[in-house]
Formats: C-alpha cells, sequence, structure tokens
C-alpha cells in the first residue's frame, strides 16, 4: 500500500458535510449489519463528537447480537435496534452499500464515511479513501481539523483502527496509521486497557474456533485453504454471529497459503470472507456479487442457488484455477 499519502480532504468536502448538518436538527449514525470493530467504533467515535458539539444523536445497528467485547466503549448500550429520529440526517459508517445498513431509507440523506474500495456511493456525501486502513482514520482526519476530538471519540477511534489493522499488523498498516494512534494517545487514551479489553473472547467463541480448525482443508498446493462452519457449529457451541469475527486469519496465518476462504453456512445463504497477504481478491467477491478491499473480501450467495456448500467451494476454486489468480509470482516472498 502506499505510505508516502495521509488521508487528505478538500475544504468543499467538508463545507458540504457542514451545509448538510446545518439543514437538520436531529443525526442518526448507522454501520454495517453484522458489525465489526470498525464499524461499531467509527460510527460511535463519531455520535460522541456530534453529541459533544451539541447536536441531537442518535445511533443504530440492525444486527440483534452485537459484538459484546465492545461493551468497554463508552456509548456501547447507546446502540438501538431501530431508528427513532424520523426526518434525521444519516451518517452511514464502514459501510460498503445500501442493503448492508438492514434498514429502509427511502428518501434519507446519506452521508457515508467509509474505505472499502468497492463502496457504491449510495450517500449525497461519499467521504470514502479506500487508501485508509480503517474508517476510524477516515472520520478522524475527516473531523479532526472542524470538531474537537473528545476522550470517548478517541478511543472508539483507536479501538476501531487496532481492529482492522490486526494490532498494527495489516500489509497497510503504515506511518499514518501510527501517527493517528500517537494523535489519540495525547487525548488521553489507554492503549494498554483497549487492547486488553479487545483480546477478551466469549467462550462461545473458543468452542466454534475449536472446531472451524477441524474442518481446515489445503487445495492448489497447499496455497488455498478452506474452512467451513455449518449451522451445527452455531447450534453446538451457543455462538453468535460476532464470535466468529478474525477466524479466517487463521487459515492465512499457514507459511503456504496465499488465499484463505471461510464459508459460513446461514439460514438461506452462504456468507463467504476471503483473505490473502498478497493476492487481489476482488475479482473473485466481485463474480459472486460481492466486494470489499484487495486483501479482504466477501460475499454472500442464496443457498438455493447450490447443492450444497461443497459445490459452491468447488465453483470457486474453479474461478480461481480458471483466472490465474494464483500466479506462481504471487507465491514468491
Ligand atoms: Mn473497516
Amino acid at each position: 500500500m502506499d505510505s508516502n499519502r495521509g488521508i487528505f480532504f478538500s475544504n468543499e468536502d467538508r463545507e458540504h458535510f457542514l451545509k448538510l448538518l446545518e439543514r437538520y436538527s436531529s443525526i442518526t449514525l448507522l454501520s454495517h449489519i453484522y458489525p465489526d470493530a470498525d464499524a461499531i467504533g467509527t460510527s460511535l467515535g463519531v455520535y460522541h463528537l456530534l453529541k459533544n458539539m451539541g447536536y441531537r444523536v442518535e445511533i443504530a445497528n440492525a444486527t440483534p447480537t452485537l459484538p459484546i467485547h465492545l461493551n468497554f466503549l463508552d456509548g456501547f448500550y447507546k446502540i438501538k435496534k431501530r431508528i427513532e429520529y424520523k426526518d434525521s440526517l444519516i451518517i452511514s459508517c464502514d459501510c460498503g452499500s445500501l442493503d448492508r445498513l438492514g434498514f429502509d431509507l427511502n428518501g434519507r440523506d446519506i452521508i457515508n464515511i467509509d474505505h472499502h474500495i468497492s463502496n457504491t456511493e449510495f450517500g449525497v456525501l461519499n467521504i470514502i479513501r479506500a487508501e485508509a486502513v480503517s474508517s476510524s482514520e477516515v472520520a478522524y482526519n475527516f473531523f479532526k481539523p472542524i470538531f474537537e476530538i473528545p476522550y470517548s471519540s478517541a478511543e472508539a477511534f483507536y479501538t476501531a483502527l487496532i481492529s482492522d489493522t490486526r494490532y498494527f499488523t495489516t500489509s497497510n498498516t503504515n506511518k499514518y496509521s501510527f501517527e493517528m494512534a500517537q494523535e489519540l494517545i495525547d487525548i488521553g487514551i489507554d492503549v494498554g486497557a483497549i487492547s486488553q479489553a479487545m483480546l477478551r473472547r466469549s467462550l462461545a467463541s473458543l468452542r466454534i474456533l475449536g472446531r472451524v480448525l477441524e474442518s481446515l482443508e489445503l487445495h492448489l498446493d497447499a496455497k488455498i485453504a478452506t474452512m467451513q462452519i455449518t449451522r451445527e457449529d452455531f447450534e453446538v457451541t451457543g455462538a453468535k454471529y460476532s464470535d466468529i469475527d478474525g477466524i479466517v486469519e487463521y487459515a492465512k496465518s499457514l507459511v503456504t497459503v496465499d488465499i484463505a476462504i471461510l464459508l459460513v453456512e446461514r439460514l438461506n445463504s452462504y456468507k463467504v470472507s476471503l483473505r490473502s497477504n498478497r493476492v487481489n481478491l476482488l475479482p473473485i467477491a466481485k463474480y459472486f456479487g460481492g466486494g470489499g478491499h484487495i486483501l479482504s473480501a466477501g460475499f454472500e450467495v442464496d443457498s438455493k442457488d447450490y447443492e450444497d456448500k461443497e459445490e459452491l467451494k468447488d465453483k470457486i476454486l474453479e474461478f480461481i484455477k480458471k483466472e490465474g489468480v494464483i500466479t506462481n509470482n504471487a507465491t514468491q516472498i
């Protein structure tokens, strides 16, 4: 990733934002369904800074159960399951497409803050920087010249930053990630305490991890690793969707592996996560109707379009073989 550029915004972008804000008496912060810590952290961070400026703000997410290890964040229990404000300005955080917000937003003005390269630009104002390591990096850099960043926002933005960079270990981590961390530390956040809180996990997440690791298979000279989670795995372990966040990284960590694939069986669909250290995954995700980032992408397909998940797995592997996604170059270190 290009590490020579910070995240930059023009004055017009910020003026446009402030103009939109003037037209509304209330604001609703949203993030994508089945949120990760970037989605929750970025939306909570923006929520706190707008509240701090005296705006009337609410925060909501359409997912029934949120990742409980984020409960240390100020405002976590204020996140509603539905939108209560009737005519509020919507601010979407970390969400690549409108359907992933999970609410009917017909006729609403949306400000779209994100870092997914595949973002469909569904906002009246789109504040999108694909080079940002987290949506919180986009939000933080956008707001810091115009609003004070209160402690609770700093904590939420930092949580989002360490989550999307996997504690500053992803290949897109750069000097700006650390600069942002330093500025947030200057606001007074306790990085040790945040990391310790973030590293907590539920018993169900450990139980399901054991089962997922059992499912590991290697393909194409061990360059591809697949893992799966069945509905039975969820039932037996009591795990929620939020308990499997990051599990795909275990498959990616194998020395031979260029692409890690996790297939998750849901009620009427299969959700697939793709991870790599060096292969562009977007062509695969897009072929199956999804999107994401270059090295971290995914998609969801109707289960009725496939005999079973084995057929879906074969189709993905077939596509990878046919399109030559894995080249000899790609495996050189
Ligand atoms: Mn993100």
